[in-house]
């Protein structure tokens, strides 16, 4: 194994909290792997931050009528914490628009440009008229060329992850006017990727290693064929192009974010030593040491870490690391429905801490269990609670309880000593030794579900040894053999303390405390001697709680509800019909009519049955409001009617003609009335 490690976990966009799906999708599998490496005695750089530039950002300032670095400053701050406070362990969580960032990523241009690596070209890009600016990624939006979903952006598309550029759209629309853009001509850098390709598929495919959903990905992009790519962009809100008469052109976002990782190694080692000196020993190739580097991203990002920032790495001109994987997720679905943003349905981080405080661990272990690791997955809140209660109450925490407890019990609350072996004791630590090994070796090789349910085989080693030792009748006649019991469930105990780490980390210290542990280090777990005979055991609680069924229906209660006043709030008029003309509107007889009597349609829950008061005679007319009124508050009432619509036939009963209704943002109906009382059968014109 390499000592050495730089890992990086996607700087997300500042331009919004973060949810479940992120920490499931990156943050958390990154987070696992790089704890187990520090538990291996790695030195490790993990580094993150926030992306701060690029359209989605000046987007969200529009939104929310702020600016865009009042944007960045309200995410940033937000995101760091909601990291913190589900215990994702990195060393430095930086951001974009750091004066180290500007002048690194301007260096890499630089430097590129100075070697002849970008092609300079003046082209047709789109513009909007009305808005007076060039569309850029995601201010543009059409019909994705792949798979026809008609919100894809400028850039990418985000059903199908396919990176677009915006002349590949269909039928193209501006998100800032909305209006169709016209063709102008502007002059970009390209980095030429179609000349590239021949050592971009030297290195993908030298990674077959790679897992299958990121390794297809790479190769379906090398076979439609590499294209140059503009690194510049004409918008305002960004890293200033570093070449003369560049006013108003930026660095394309996805050149100057992943170099962010650079910069944010810097940013940490500053911090620590008032200098970046040493940032190269993270990033360059080294003949006396080995460095890897890692991203963790999700899907979405794949084709930039694999192919666009490992090129720009190579234009620099071959002495920087390439990644060493990029152990992408899918993505995790929530409750059978895609997770959104705009749509807000999601479990927002800093929300899910507010109302099920302390309960970190259980997030983390229910997504890893659940990760998207080769395929989308689903996040149910009933799926959490089983998973909490059936596994980490009844099975994690059992154990812990029955060794603590049992310990003070029987043995004065301190490690009892081992006396002999039994062959069951004997299998039991074979078991235990075998373990962590195999633990190591899934994380080693990102399959962290699969660490993770060895990790509960090692409680259900605990819970089996005791059920079948029996260490409460075994007191009546033996309390030697108690002894060596629950000397053994304690070791099993401490063990479940290192391996948990990575995974569980808040439980894991309370467990490590618990037991006075001070063995940390991977090499140790497997052990049967990591608690010392004699050792205080303190006193017992509970690891885990179980969750109650109304817990769980509230969070559900509460997702259905913020999507409806999500859809309220954001929902706009229908759209205008087609013009008609005025003949066309005079062959419709509209009138008021008084209803005599009302009465529901027997076997209908939707149908009312009226006698209307039409001026001449008394029609029928039915309508399909009785889940909006009763008949009993119907009658007496002036309504608006068409009186010349063909009869209609309705569950066997005719109709004469159509009440008319208004309907409200929320679904609701309302009469249309006349504003003073009038003779029935008055013509409205
Ligand atoms: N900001 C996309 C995102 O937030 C982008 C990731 C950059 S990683 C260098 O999903
Ligand atoms: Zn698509």
């Amino acid at each position: 194994m390499s000592k050495k490690y730089t890992v990086t976990a996607a700087l997300i966009y500042a331009n919004g909290p973060i949810h479940i799906g992120h920490l499931a999708g990156c943050y958390v599998p990154a987070d696992i792997y790089v704890r187990y490496l520090r538990a291996k005695g790695a030195n490790v750089a993990f580094v993150s931050g926030t992306d701060e530039h690029g359209v989605p950002i000046t987007i969200r300032a529009k939104k929310e009528g702020i600016t865009p670095q009042e944007v960045v400053d309200k995410y940033y701050t937000q995101i760091k914490q909601s990291f913190a406070d589900f215990g994702i362990s990195f060393d430095v969580y930086s951001r974009t628009s750091l004066p180290v960032h500007h002048s690194t990523s301007q260096e890499f241009f630089k430097t590129i440009y100075d070697k002849d690596g970008f092609v300079e070209e003046t082209s047709e890009q789109y513009y909007d008229e009305v808005a007076q600016q060039f569309l850029a990624d995601r201010y543009i939006v059409g019909t994705c060329p792949v798979c026809a979903n008609p919100n894809a952006y400028g850039d990418q598309c985000e059903r199908c992850g396919t990176a677009l550029s915006p002349m590949e759209l269909k039928e193209p629309h501006s998100t800032l006017s909305g209006s169709k853009p016209v063709l102008k001509s502007t002059k970009n850098w390209y980095l030429p990727l179609d000349k590239m390709q021949p050592d971009v598929e030297k290195y993908v495919g030298s990674h077959t290693e790679w897992k299958t959903n990121v390794f297809g990905q790479c190769q379906s992009w090398l076979k439609e064929g590499l294209r140059p790519r503009a690194m510049t962009r004409d918008l305002d809100w960004g890293i200033k192009v570093p070449l003369a008469d560049t006013d108003g052109k930026v660095l394309y976002v996805w050149f100057e974010a992943p170099i962010g990782y650079i910069s944010a190694t810097k940013d940490w080692l500053i911090q620590q030593n008032g200098t970046d000196a040493g940032w190269e020993s993270w990033w360059k190739k080294s003949d006396n040491e080995e460095t890897k580097l890692i991203h963790f991203i999700g899907k979405d990002n794949i084709v930039f870490h694999c192919i666009i920032f490992p090129a720009t790495l190579m234009a620099m001109g071959g002495e920087y690391l390439l990644p060493d994987n990029v152990p992408a997720n899918e993505f995790m679905n929530l409750e059978g429905d895609k997770i959104s943003t705009s749509r807000n349905w999601a479990v927002w981080l800093h929300e899910y801490l507010e109302e099920l405080p302390d309960k970190q661990d259980v997030l983390r272990y229910v997504l890893t269990a659940n990760a998207p690791e080769t395929k989308d997955s689903e996040f149910t809140w009933k799926d959490f609670q089983t998973r909490n209660n059936s596994e980490l109450v009844a099975i994690y925490g059992n154990f812990v309880n029955r060794a603590v407890v049992l310990t003070h019990k029987y043995c004065n609350g301190s490690v009892p000593a081992l006396g002999e072996l039994t062959d069951f004791d004997r299998e039991t630590l074979a078991s235990l030794a075998e373990l962590p090994v195999k633990i190591g070796d899934s994380l080693e090789n990102y399959r962290f579900r699969e660490g993770l349910a060895l990790l509960m085989d090692l409680a259900r080693l605990g819970n089996k040894y005791l059920a079948e030792t029996q260490p409460w009748q075994v007191i009546k006649t033996d309390a030697e053999r108690v002894n060596t019991i629950m000397h053994i469930a304690l070791q099993i105990a401490a063990n479940l303390a290192i391996v948990s780490e990575p995974f569980l980390p808040f439980t894991a210290e309370k467990l490590r405390n618990q037991l006075s542990l001070s063995h940390q280090q991977w090499a140790e777990a497997g052990r049967r001697d990591l608690l010392a005979e004699g050792q205080a055991v303190g006193e017992a609680f509970l690891l885990f709680e179980k969750i109650e069924d109304s817990v769980i229906e509230k969070q559900v209660q509460k997702l259905h509800d913020a999507k409806k006043m999500n859809e309220l709030a954001t929902k706009s008029v229908p759209e205008l019909k087609p013009t008609v003309q005025f003949d066309d509107f005079a062959k419709l007889d509209l009138r008021i009519g008084t209803i005599l009597e009302a009465e529901r349609v027997p076997k209908s829950d939707k149908l009312l049955k009226f006698l209307v008061d039409d001026g001449f005679e008394k029609r029928t007319i039915l309508s399909g409001i009785a889940k909006h009124f009763s008949p009993e508050e119907m009658i007496g009432r002036q309504v608006t009617f068409i009186a010349n619509l063909a009869p209609r036939k309705i569950m066997g009963q005719e109709s004469n003609g159509m009440i008319l209704m208004a309907e409200d943002r929320d679904g609701s109906l309302s009469l249309l009335q006349p504003h003073k009382e009038v003779w029935s059968g008055a013509s409205i014109s």
